[in-house]
């Protein structure tokens, strides 16, 4: 696959996801900033990623850390100006990793101008910038409920209205029906990529069209148009990475979203595997095991079906999900181990790879007392279920294993005090495991995750069978393997992974010998059928 029309750069690449409050602090307020990020380009560099998916910046009052914008073209000053957003994407132009800005586009802020204006009156030309409907305050238009609690409307008594929210009251939906509204996002957009930024993360797409009569939200009716007339008017005047976030996308909606002629986005991220380890049609506090041939199926379903006609997003962790080692590996005698394993089960597959910071060192969930959690959504259902009467050790139990705060603790850089995050107060706790696990002990350490991840990155680039080659499971009633090849052009890639603290026995017939082992997490074995805890090999084989 050669760079052009049916290889874009962004099929070889790999992002990695700064979460800017929890990165690095440069002034010591205790929060992370854009000089920070700065600071750190080297070290990124080095791992070898080709572009930073920046979690949102803009001007907001915070009450979902910056998900909730109130200025679209503004920098919050908590971190920092629009001149050190400038300096940051030459900066890291210089260190070859492009910028790629968060768009909140479903709702803004309820501090946002536009709805500042909006609930004045119903005649306001901003009014319509909104959802809006009648009702009494006693009784609003529908029982829908928002994601972080309570109902979706809001009664602001002023103009004897109902606001819709699908996240918290100070995240009012933004009314896509409006060609106004569109077209000044549109410019918005546009004046973004005059300043040179290399891609957007769209937040909540799918959730854009949403038609509240019918409680519709995700993937509503006039959904592809929007995302088309977006994708035309903005993104498609530039060679960018675009990624929708898209939870209730199926494999054949992922295709439209993905579609190779880029009439809509490069990809998407899918939540199809997220939602494994919950209780079926409960929320994702209700924990269950991980149905691990599910997982399989699930993923191999994904690879199969946007194999040449879709492009897949490849991730584990983002800011709103827990540690994959603490989740799905093993963080205590086995956590290099299994967070290697579970690094090149993902690397191999065929899409774009995305890193989210800490992850690359191993980084683990947390377990804090309550008054230490900081999230909006960990706080409400707190709350929630207690007033339901569920008991407060259950409650901690989903909390440890699903908040989003485990995510976002700050990173953890070195041994010495905050771990080298800040030297002021941080604003949320550092994992008090720092000294054991942080960047500059990984970086001395050949054998790291670190060293595991930068590899992986580098395999990628260096084969092309990584960004082509079909994808087939292999084993796949297996309960320990997770194993698959990848085919194109002569070359043949094995990945096996023992996705468990056991040892597994491989019975796969090949010759192994004849073969160039491209990557393991262990030393060599005697027995190359045995597979030790979390064992993962790479291997190709050449025609
Ligand atoms: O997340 C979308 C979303 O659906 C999440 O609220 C998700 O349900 C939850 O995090 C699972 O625990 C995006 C952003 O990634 C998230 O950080 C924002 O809070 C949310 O949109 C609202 O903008
Ligand atoms: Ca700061």
């Amino acid at each position: 696959m050669r760079e052009g029309k049916n290889c874009p750069w962004w099929k070889k690449s790999v992002v990695y996801q700064v979460y800017p409050r929890s990165f690095q602090d440069s002034n010591g307020d205790g929060i992370g900033d854009l000089n920070g990020i700065i600071q750190r380009l080297d070290y990124l560099q080095e791992l070898g990623i080709d572009a930073i998916w920046l979690s949102p910046v803009c001007k907001s009052p915070q009450d979902d850390n910056g998900y909730d914008i109130s200025d679209y073209q503004d920098i919050d000053p908590m971190f920092g100006t629009l001149q050190d957003m400038e300096r940051l994407i030459e900066e890291a132009n210089k260190h070859h990793i492009k910028i790629m800005i968060d768009l909140v586009l479903n709702h803004s802020s309820d501090e946002h101008p536009w709805f500042l204006e909006a609930k004045k009156g119903r005649e306001n030309p901003y009014h319509d910038y909104y959802v809006w409907r009648d009702g009494t305050e006693e009784t609003p238009p529908n029982d829908m409920r928002a994601a972080f609690g309570g109902s979706a409307w809001e009664w602001v008594p002023e103009i004897e209205q109902y606001y819709f929210h699908q996240f918290s009251v100070k995240q009012p939906d933004l009314n896509w029906e409006n060609p106004k509204l569109r077209q000044e996002i549109y410019e918005m957009i546009n004046w973004w990529m005059q300043k040179g930024v290399g891609g957007f993360r769209l937040d909540v797409i799918d959730q854009i069209a949403k038609e509240p009569d019918q409680k519709i939200t995700q993937n509503g009716p006039r959904l592809h148009e929007f995302i088309q007339e977006l994708s035309r008017e903005t993104f498609q005047k530039g060679d960018l990475i675009t990624v929708g976030e898209a939870w209730g996308a199926t494999t054949e909606i992922a295709k439209l979203y993905s579609n190779p002629d880029g009439s809509e986005f490069s990809m998407v991220f899918q939540f199809e595997h997220i939602g494994l380890d919950q209780q079926e049609g409960k929320e994702k506090w209700d924990l269950a095991p991980l149905p691990f041939l599910k997982l399989k199926k699930i993923l191999e379903r994904w690879q199969k079906e946007l194999f040449q006609c879709g492009w897949n997003s490849l991730f584990w962790n983002n800011h709103d999900l827990p540690r994959i080692v603490s989740r799905w590996g093993n963080d205590k005698e086995y956590r290099t181990e299994s967070a290697k394993m579970l690094a090149v089960l993902l690397h191999g597959m065929q899409g774009t790879p995305y890193i989210y910071q800490g992850e690359e060192i191993g980084m683990t969930n947390v377990k804090y007392a309550m008054e230490d959690y900081r999230d909006i959504e960990t706080l409400n259902m707190y709350q929630e279920r207690l007033e339901q009467g569920y008991e407060e050790s259950d409650i901690m139990t989903s909390i440890y294993a699903k908040s989003r705060d485990n995510a976002r603790t700050p990173m953890q850089w070195n041994d010495s005090l905050n771990a080298g995050f800040t030297e002021g107060m941080p604003w949320m706790k550092v994992n008090p495991n720092y000294k054991e696990i942080n960047a500059e002990s990984q970086r001395t350490d050949p054998d790291s995750i670190f060293y595991c991840y930068k590899t992986l990155i580098q395999l990628r680039k260096k084969y092309e069978v990584f960004a082509e080659g079909a994808f087939e499971l292999l084993m796949p009633e297996h309960n320990q393997f997770f194993a698959y090849t990848r085919e194109s052009q002569g070359e043949k890639l094995y990945v096996i992974c023992n996705f468990s603290e056991k040892e597994a026995v491989c019975s796969l017939e090949e010759n192994w010998k004849n073969m160039q082992i491209l990557y393991s997490n262990y030393p060599e074995s005697v027995d190359e059928k045995i597979y030790r805890p979390y064992e993962a090999r790479m291997y190709l084989r050449c025609q």
